[in-house]
């Protein structure tokens, strides 16, 4: 039972569904076999690189598929800032990610709309706390897969990680959430992809 303690069941947030119909998603790599995927973290701003998120997917005592995910950024405010995985692999500009990834139960994949599910959705993450510039995130998710399956993050347009300016306050209402609840703008952004190690 050694994963207990470390399975931190995400509360996250999302709204900032700046639904951009722009630039199209890039087309992800699948491999069945991969279990590590990267994300080069980058400005929102200007598209310099902030730092990186790693995704690894392993098997609990149970069987259960959990992803443990690290991020590390710098050149971001002191501050709470939340975290979570959005739906498109796309981070040009930064709304081109979409709302929150969350494919919902029995493979609908239709983003909510309004957010009943926050801070539920499937890629909803933690505060990353960052301090004297830089920080980092370690946490655990059995909320989405690496490996295929409904809930990957490899489905048909892929994801994306996003940094926000503020902090996710896990706000939970059963309509529209109050905006900027969930960390408001975008500070950073990156593609999810597929990784040999
Ligand atoms: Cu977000």
């Amino acid at each position: 039972m050694n994963d207990g303690p470390r399975l931190t069941l995400l509360v996250g947030s999302g709204l900032v569904l700046a639904f951009a119909a722009c630039s199209p998603a890039e087309e992800p790599s699948r491999s069945a076999a991969a279990t590590v995927a990267r994300a080069e973290i980058r400005s929102c701003e200007d598209g310099s690189v902030l730092g990186e998120a790693i995704f690894r997917e392993r098997p609990s005592d149970e069987g259960i598929k959990l992803v443990d995910v690290s991020l590390e950024v710098s050149g971001l405010s002191d501050g709470a800032h939340a975290v979570h995985v959005h739906e498109t692999a796309a981070c040009e500009p930064c709304s081109a990610a979409g709302g929150h990834h969350d494919p919902g139960p029995f493979g609908e994949t239709a983003p909510d709309a309004p957010d009943f599910n926050h801070p539920f959705h499937g890629g909803d993450l933690l505060n990353l706390d960052v301090r004297g510039g830089s920080g980092s995130l370690v946490t655990t998710t059995n909320r989405f897969t690496l490996s295929d399956g409904r809930m990957s993050l490899f489905d048909a347009d892929g994801s994306s990680v996003i940094v926000h300016s503020g902090e996710d306050t896990y706000c939970d209402q059963e309509d529209e959430l109050t905006p900027g609840c969930a960390g408001g703008a975008r500070d950073a952004c990156g593609i999810i992809r597929l990784s040999e190690r």
